[in-house]
Parts: structure tokens; C-alpha cells; sequence
């Protein structure tokens, strides 16, 4: 169900940002088989999110008879702003991509703007003020899912006067997702001065990084109640990190991550995860469809 929606709405964007850029000669032509050409830049392939939204890409554009050009940029803006120049360059219909960060994309996109290229922002947005630089912006707020993280922590604590230590992975520095999810969750435990960041660092959206940087952490902060960690891969990976170092994730410290792929969900049913806050891959979630839902602590076996 979710994956026909998807399909439908990146249809009617990609449809709808043709009809909007004003027809055949002025846009790009990429192929002269009556099919649209999409370019689409992706991000990388640094977590399980991104490998379900990458599949989730190719197949909507294969069931809606799209021709794709992707190219994954393994995490480096220079890499996304290249492949979009080369799509400009190729005529493409039309561009699709997730930012990687959030700054720095106005002149790559005024030249696609130029081209008479439209651009659609897919999953991340970018934070620049001209909004006539794409047509439209598909994904979550992730301000919404850092506020959900907190609210969670505010009511698991809500009998404690006791100062809680809390430690943060962050995502990919400068990305819309990493800074979001920080401010959402930032703001929610301001309310109550118990709740203490000791450390904040980014884990790059890694399970690799999320070791390495838990291990850091529990090096320099002997007592750690919460890891809030802004996604489930460095959340797995802190995992290890937790059991190296001899405690029990989920009990000796709680965990709250962001996504819900598959491997956190079995970590949050082992006990080892306390609360995951849900961000769907595999719809293009507008405001009706993006995370208003968290996991409960427990998943219920389906009936
Ligand atoms: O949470 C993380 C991924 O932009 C929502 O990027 C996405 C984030 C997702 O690498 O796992």
C-alpha cells in the first residue's frame, strides 16, 4: 500500500514539475522515446534507511515506465553537485535528489534553473531562501521526530527528580536530519534542567562511526543513563560499544533512535533498543504520511 502511494505522488511530482516547467522544447530531452528522463543524486548508501529508500526509488520509477540515471554520491556534496551538472549536461526532464548537507547548493541549482531543468528535493531539504530553485520538497520533519525522542524521555523520567546524563550521536554533520533532529529533541528536555547532554558527536549515520564514538563516550563518561541516537545504524552500532565495555543496552543505559528499519526493530524487541521513533523510506511521506506514529516499547505480535 504504502509502496503504490509512493509511487503515485513521485509520479505526480515528477509529472506535475513537467507540466509546471512549461513544456516539451524548453525543458531537457533526455531520450526521444516519449519516456521522462530522471536524474536522481542519492546521498550514499551509509544506513539501512538509505538502502530502503534507494530500492524504494528504483522501483517507483520502473513501475511508473520512468527512465532513471542514479548516481550515489557516498556522502560528498562535491560528488551530488558533479552527478547534477552531468544530468544538466545529459538534458534530463527532470532532477531528484536528497542533500546531503543543507547549505551550499544555490549555484548548482540557479544552473538547472537556467537549463530549464526542474529540481525536486527528495527526504532532506536545503536551507536556502530561494525557493524558485525547485519545485517542490518531499519528506519528514524531522524537527517533529527529535521532539518525539524527547517527549518519550520526558515521560520515562517523569518520576525521577535525579539528574539524567544523556550522550547524542548525531547524523551526518550540517545535514538537515542531524541538525532537526538535535534541535526537536534539544528543545522538548530544555523544559526540564534533571536532563543533561554530556556529550554530542557525529556518528555520520554509521554503524562504524556509532561504535567508535559510543566507545569515546563511554571512555570519558562513567555514568551514562541515555543514548539518544539519530538514527537505529549508530544506535547498533553503540550497541556493541555498551556490550564491549560490559554493560546491558537498554537497561544500564536507555536508548532511543529514529527510522525503524528492520535491524532496530529486532534490537528494540531483544530489549536492547527502548524507543524508536518511525521514518518511512518507502513513501514519499508528505505532512499525512511522514512519522506521526512512534513504535511502542514493545512491539505487539501481529495478530
Ligand atoms: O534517518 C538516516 C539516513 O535523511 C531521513 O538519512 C534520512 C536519514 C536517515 O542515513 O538513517
Amino acid at each position: 500500500m504504502r509502496r503504490q502511494i509512493s509511487t503515485i505522488l513521485l509520479t505526480a511530482a515528477l509529472v506535475g514539475g513537467l507540466t509546471a516547467c512549461g513544456g516539451g522544447d524548453e525543458a531537457g530531452s533526455g531520450s526521444d522515446d516519449g519516456k521522462i528522463t530522471l536524474g536522481f543524486s542519492q546521498v550514499g548508501a551509509e544506513s539501512g534507511w538509505r538502502t530502503a529508500n534507494t530500492k524504494s526509488i528504483q522501483e517507483s520509477a520502473k513501475t511508473a515506465g520512468i527512465d532513471l540515471k542514479f548516481s550515489d554520491a557516498q556522502q560528498k556534496q562535491e560528488n551530488q553537485i558533479k552527478a547534477i551538472r552531468s544530468f544538466i549536461q545529459q538534458k534530463v526532464d527532470i532532477i531528484a535528489f536528497s542533500p546531503v548537507v543543507e547549505s551550499g547548493w544555490d549555484t548548482v541549482l540557479k544552473e538547472a534553473k537556467d537549463a530549464k531543468i526542474p529540481v525536486i528535493l527528495t527526504d532532506r531539504a536545503i536551507d536556502s531562501p530561494d525557493t524558485s530553485l525547485y519545485k517542490t520538497f518531499i519528506g519528514s520533519d524531522f524537527i517533529e521526530e527529535g521532539k518525539k525522542a524527547g517527549d518519550w524521555l520526558v515521560k520515562e523520567y517523569a518520576s525521577s527528580t535525579d539528574p539524567v546524563n544523556i550522550v547524542e550521536l548525531q547524523g551526518t554533520t550540517g545535514s538537515a536530519p542531524a541538525n532537526d533532529r538535535m534541535k526537536g529533541f534539544g528543545d522538548v528536555i530544555a523544559t526540564e534542567p534533571k536532563f543533561k547532554i554530556v556529550a554530542s558527536q557525529t556518528g555520520e549515520f554509521t554503524r562504524a562511526k556509532g561504535k567508535e564514538v559510543m566507545e569515546a563516550f563511554l571512555k570519558s563518561n562513567p555514568d551514562i543513563d541515555v543514548l539518544y541516537a539519530h538514527n537505529d545504524d549508530m544506535g547498533l552500532g553503540a550497541i556493541e560499544a555498551i556490550e564491549g565495555a560490559g554493560k546491558k543496552p537498554g537497561t544500564d543505559i536507555k536508548i532511543i533512535t529514529v527510522d525503524a528499519v528492520k535491524d532496530g526493530m529486532q534490537a528494540l524487541a531483544d530489549g536492547k533498543i527502548n524507543f524508536i521513533v518511525e521514518c518511512s523510506p518507502c513513501s514519499a511521506h508528505n505532512s499525512w504520511n511522514w512519522s506521526k506514529r512512534s513504535t511502542p516499547a514493545k512491539p505487539s505480535k501481529p495478530a
